[in-house]
């Protein structure tokens, strides 16, 4: 089956889902009006993206019980599983709609934010709660009855917690009005990226997918974390890389990181590497609005060969993560192959 048709497959879900939720709030005699309003949030904020992590459940899921393809597994268990999807897809709608308002962005995933909607504004901070509560009303409804159902639910309080701090030091790393390179680091990023984007990302759907399959010894739950932690936080330097290095043709967006302030791999780099003169240049033009302050940092990283920092570091941590993934112990019935899968699809990824 190709990635189309598992996407189209995935998709096709996803208004049961919409309904059994809706339900609920008729359920409680809620009005038409704010059955409506909780429909268009779902529609608007859920299904617009690539949908990468939740069809990972379904990928994961597919290699660890060892069937061809996902074609190949059992209507009932499909459905399990995409639902797991599905709540990953909730939470990240949850994120992405309460880091917009923080965040004061404009447009995601090419249209308007829920917030930015004629009659939304704040409510969709409310809105942002719905869609949280949405993944452990649709937990209960499926999973009530399953041996693995507070794991479940522990895992997705445990993630929600470690993103909510990476967002915490996002936050307070780089204030949008006040820039202090002062505050960044190499060891702040790292943290910054491995709680705000590798556990819910990378962790998230392989440990889902390993409790649904019966394949969640500690251990091998440690044994996947161990590589998809790193693995998740390469995949955010490659997006700092791409960011700043890749032109908007090949990655779809224009990069915002110089001019918003953002504390990314590619400043930190050349923080660390900067003679007095250019450490001077970046504190006078980093994070200004001002097209001539960007070019005047793009050249103190061009200067740097900040580029080829990234490239040295792509080789060393893919072939970290290989030999790591070569040594994962099977016996338990845990499958490198996983994380080989996942590895493939990050490794020089140019989009
Ligand atoms: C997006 O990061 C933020 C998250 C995925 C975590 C949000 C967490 C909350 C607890 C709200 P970003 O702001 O760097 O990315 P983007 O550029 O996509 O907005
Ligand atoms: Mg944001
Ligand atoms: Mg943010
Ligand atoms: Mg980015």
């Amino acid at each position: 089956m190709s990635k189309e048709s598992n996407k189209a497959k995935f998709l096709a879900e996803f208004p049961k889902l919409v309904g059994e939720l809706k339900s609920i709030l008729v359920g409680y005699g809620m009005p038409a009006e704010a059955v409506q309003w909780f429909e268009d949030s779902l529609n608007y904020n859920t299904p617009g993206g690539k949908l990468n992590r939740g069809l990972s459940v379904v990928d994961t899921y597919v290699i660890l019980k060892g069937y061809k393809s996902v074609e190949d597994l059992p209507a009932e268990q499909y459905e399990k599983l995409a639902i797991l999807g599905w709540c990953i897809e909730l939470l990240q709608a949850y994120f992405l709609v309460a880091d917009d308002m923080m965040d004061k962005s404009i447009t995601r995933r090419g249209q308007p934010c829920w917030y930015r909607q004629k009659e939304v504004g704040e409510i969709a901070i409310n809105d942002a709660f719905m869609l949280e509560a949405s993944i452990y009303a649709l937990l209960k409804s499926h999973f009530k009855k399953e041996s693995y159902y507070i794991d479940l639910i522990e895992l997705f309080h445990d993630v929600t917690l470690q993103t909510e701090l990476g967002q915490l030091l996002d936050l307070i790393t780089a204030p949008e009005d006040r820039v202090d390179l002062s505050k960044f680091s190499l060891e702040k990023h790292s943290f910054i990226v491995i709680f705000k984007t590798a556990y819910y990302s990378f962790y998230l759907p392989v440990a889902l997918a390993m409790y649904v399959a019966g394949v969640c010894d500690p251990k091998d739950l440690e044994q996947a974390k161990s590589v998809l932690i790193p693995l998740g936080e390469y995949f955010q330097i490659q997006d700092d890389y791409l960011d700043c290095f890749g032109t908007p043709e090949q990655i779809g967006k224009i990069g915002t990181d110089i001019q918003d302030n953002k504390c990314s791999w590619v400043v930190n780099k050349a923080l660390q590497l900067a003679s007095p003169e250019q450490r001077k240049i970046l504190d006078e033009n980093y994070g200004k609005k001002d097209s001539q302050c960007e070019v005047a940092c793009r050249k103190v990283f061009n200067d740097l060969k900040v580029d080829q920092y990234y490239i040295k570091y792509e080789e060393n941590v893919a072939q970290e993560l290989r030999k790591k993934i070569s040594q994962i112990d099977e016996s338990r019935g845990f499958k490198g192959e996983v994380l080989t899968a996942f590895l493939n699809k990050v490794y020089k990824r140019s989009k």
